[in-house]
């Protein structure tokens, strides 16, 4: 397996149940290092952007306006499989057929505030982790 770099959000929701610290605690418990991370609040612009590849779905609205309800922590991942791995500690997007023990299973509350994003391929990673993090590189070095 190789290397990886991923990015991953912990959503406004998690931020706001003050969870920040255990949510960063599975990460580094299944052997994933933090290598950037910053507490932010999205404008609408950002958010936008972020999930333009969701721009024709009906929820597009509801997921910016949530998106920018609130600061998010945003931070990249490093690890072998970082990407796979990540994903399967958030657990499923709607949080009712989350496995039990997933982050989204025991945090999250609804499929709109499903407390933590994570990119989905090694393409996505790499948009992504430039999106918040200019010039970073998602190659682990
Ligand atoms: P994410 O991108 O946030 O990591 O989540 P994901 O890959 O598991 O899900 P994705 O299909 O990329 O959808 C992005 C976010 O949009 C919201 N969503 N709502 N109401 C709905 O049917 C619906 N489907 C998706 C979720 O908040 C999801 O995380
Ligand atoms: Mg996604």
């Amino acid at each position: 397996m190789a290397l990886e770099r991923t990015l991953s959000i912990i959503k406004p929701d998690a931020v706001a149940k003050n969870v920040i610290g255990q949510i960063l605690s599975r990460f580094e418990g299944a052997g994933l290092k933090i290598v950037a991370a910053k507490l932010v609040q999205l404008s609408r612009a950002d958010a936008e952007a972020f999930y333009a590849v969701h721009k024709a779905r009906p929820f597009f609205n509801d997921l910016v306006n949530f998106m920018i309800s609130g600061p998010v922590m945003i931070q990249v991942l490093e690890g072998e499989g970082a990407i796979a791995k990540n994903r399967e500690l958030m657990g499923a997007t709607d949080p009712k057929k989350a496995e039990k023990g997933t982050i989204r299973a025991d945090f999250a509350d609804s499929i709109d505030a499903n407390a933590v994003h994570g990119s989905d391929a090694p393409e996505t990673a790499a948009v992504e982790v430039a999106f918040f993090f200019p010039g970073m590189n998602v190659y682990a070095r």
